[in-house]
């Protein structure tokens, strides 16, 4: 393989691969405890390497307490005791190599457990080893000020701990305290623990909310207009990834640690704009090498309610807006990712497109689409290959996830309309995002023998792998082929994009380009038929896929049907 493509971008393994997420609770339960395990990830490794995408992302597998699902790390050299042993996690990983596939483990930096002895030292009194670990902040000091926290009870990111009469912060759950990373035996004891993964020949790191790593530690008080939006909005995250030595920081760990391996790393980065993006991952930085963005997730949200959808929806001309600046924005240095889903989102097909009986094979495939013909390296959630969709619990106590309950006490104890809320979050809510993968139509879907932890979606009578694999027109074959259309083409991966009829509210289309070779992408985002104009210089006949049987075409325009997709060769 040449190292570089015709127009001189380094040719990476990252940048040519396709990951799939996997939600560990909710893949496959080996041994009937209701809860998704290694064994269980073990036992479909075939599956796996059967879809043709050749990186998976874990979500944290390490021993915690799960007030948040193992984002809550107690032990960062251990395997979470529902999730089986170090002994399973080699063999998963052995197995997993075998197949070529690479692994990347997610790692979360920003914050431990409050049950991590690192955080049972701290609290134990001022003059402890550990204190300078986590921030914290002396009552005698007056009301710390106010920081906004993703899961709090009551929203307030600084928490009281009697025992040394100080607060501490906690940008997440109360069992989630920031560490403090200007301490320098932290950023020691962390790269530490980054190599012990590495040496056991894992293939990078998704790091979560390492963006929120660097902390301003004068605690300016925050204005009033930063204030004003209690229940969460674009300006906190921005505030949270602004730290004064975050550049500094990644940059240490590459240059310490994963530079002396042939690794990936991707940050997860709430809060960073376009105009940041590319010092974040520009090769000769050395600091990550993709992130992901929240600026297509967050459409359609509203900033005065937290996870509340805008009663005006979201508009196609703004998501191909945002989609395509992401994609120019590392057009020549850097490299960017694209989701539409992953286990803080709802599930694609019903966030993005229709999950109605109708469309709903037409939009997951179409989706599809756009994730694996787009010019950044596509994250796949796990299900979506069969077009999964959310649950749309009706009752607050169906939900696991301390998010979505934690809002929903609050709202309650504001005297705010909560059952508004759960309305808005059967489209929102993190746990449709969650709920286990659909193996067969049986009870509990193949997932799990025993009681599993969150319901399963009772649409897996008719939404199952098994009935998706003997059916060649089914999501799961749509997806497989996509995947070795994408992987035998390196147009797709380094072609030039360009967005054609930004303003066309129904839809998506675009050209790749790569040397003389050139694709042109037709997506229908909508639910009716919709006519797209071909230009002179556009397509031969040559389709590469297709969602429907055919293409209703005449000489100067096709007529794409309901989310329809199409991809065309074009000379
Ligand atoms: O998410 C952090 C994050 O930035 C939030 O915006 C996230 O989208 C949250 O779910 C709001 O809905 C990461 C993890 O992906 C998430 O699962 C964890 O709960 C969180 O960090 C804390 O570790």
């Amino acid at each position: 393989m040449e190292s570089s493509t015709p127009d001189g971008i380094e040719r990476r393994w990252w940048k040519e691969g396709i990951v799939y997420q996997i939600y560990p609770r909710s893949f496959k339960d080996s041994d009937g405890d209701g809860i998704g395990d290694l064994r269980g990830i073990i036992e479909k490794l075939d599956y796996i390497a059967s879809l043709g995408i050749d990186i998976v992302w874990l979500n944290p597998i390490y021993d915690s307490p799960n007030d948040d699902n193992g984002y809550d790390i107690r032990d960062y050299r251990a395997i979470m005791s529902e999730f089986g042993t170090m002994a399973d996690f080699d063999e998963l990983l052995a197995g997993m190599h075998e197949r070529g596939i690479r692994l990347v483990m997610d790692l979360v930096l920003n914050h431990s457990s409050d049950e991590h002895p690192w955080f049972e030292a701290s609290r134990s009194s001022r003059d402890n080893p550990f204190r300078d670990y986590y921030h914290w902040w002396p009552a005698e000091h007056g009301p710390p000020p106010y920081r906004w926290s993703y899961f709090d009870e009551k929203a307030e990111a600084w928490r009281y701990d009697e025992a040394t009469d100080a607060y501490y912060l906690h940008y997440f759950s109360r069992k989630q305290p920031d560490l403090n990373w200007e301490n320098p035996e932290v950023r020691r004891a962390i790269h530490d623990i980054v190599r012990f993964w590495l040496d056991k020949g894992v293939d990078g790191f998704r790091m979560d909310v390492v963006t929120f790593i660097s902390k301003d530690l004068d605690w300016p008080a925050l204005t009033d207009d930063d204030l004003k939006h209690r229940y969460g909005s674009v300006d906190w995250p921005q505030y949270y990834a602004s730290g004064p030595r975050l550049h500094e920081f990644l940059q240490e760990m590459r240059r310490e640690v994963l530079d002396r391996y042939d690794v990936v790393s991707v940050g997860e980065a709430a809060g960073v704009t376009l105009d940041q993006a590319v010092d974040l991952v520009a090769a000769d930085r050395g600091e990550l090498d993709m992130f992901f963005h929240f600026d297509a997730v967050s459409l359609g949200l509203s900033d005065v309610g937290y996870k509340q959808l805008d009663p005006a929806g979201w508009r196609l001309s703004d998501f191909k807006r945002v989609h395509s600046a992401w994609s120019d924005v590392f057009a020549e240095r850097g490299w960017g990712s694209v989701y539409l889903g992953n286990h803080d989102q709802p599930r694609m097909v019903s966030r993005w497109a229709s999950d109605s009986a109708t469309h709903r094979d037409y939009a997951a495939k179409m989706l599809h689409t756009f994730l694996l013909t787009m010019r950044s390296t596509p994250y796949v959630y796990f299900g979506d290959e069969i077009g999964m969709a959310n649950i749309r619990f009706d009752r607050i106590d169906d939900y696991r996830d301390l998010e979505t309950i934690n809002w929903y006490h609050l709202l309650e104890a504001e005297g705010k309309d909560a059952d508004r809320y759960l309305e808005d979050w059967k489209i929102t809510a993190r746990d449709n995002g969650r709920t286990p993968f659909q193996w067969d139509e049986t009870v509990n879907a193949g997932f799990t023998e025993g009681e599993p932890w969150i319901r399963v979606n009772p649409d897996h009578v008719s939404y199952n792998a098994a009935a998706q694999e003997d059916d060649p027109d089914s999501i799961l074959n749509y997806f497989r082929r996509l995947v070795a259309l994408r992987k035998g083409d390196p147009v797709f991966v380094y072609g030039d994009y360009t967005l054609l009829v930004p303003n066309d509210e129904q839809v998506f289309a675009y050209t790749r380009r790569l040397r003389e070779e050139g694709i042109l992408v037709l997506l229908n985002f909508s639910d009716t038929s919709a006519d797209f104009d071909l230009s002179t210089d556009l397509p031969t006949d040559e389709v590469l896929i297709n969602n429907y049987p055919d293409v209703d075409r005449v000489p100067d325009r096709i007529r794409l049907r309901p989310y329809q997709a199409l991809v065309l060769a074009h000379a």
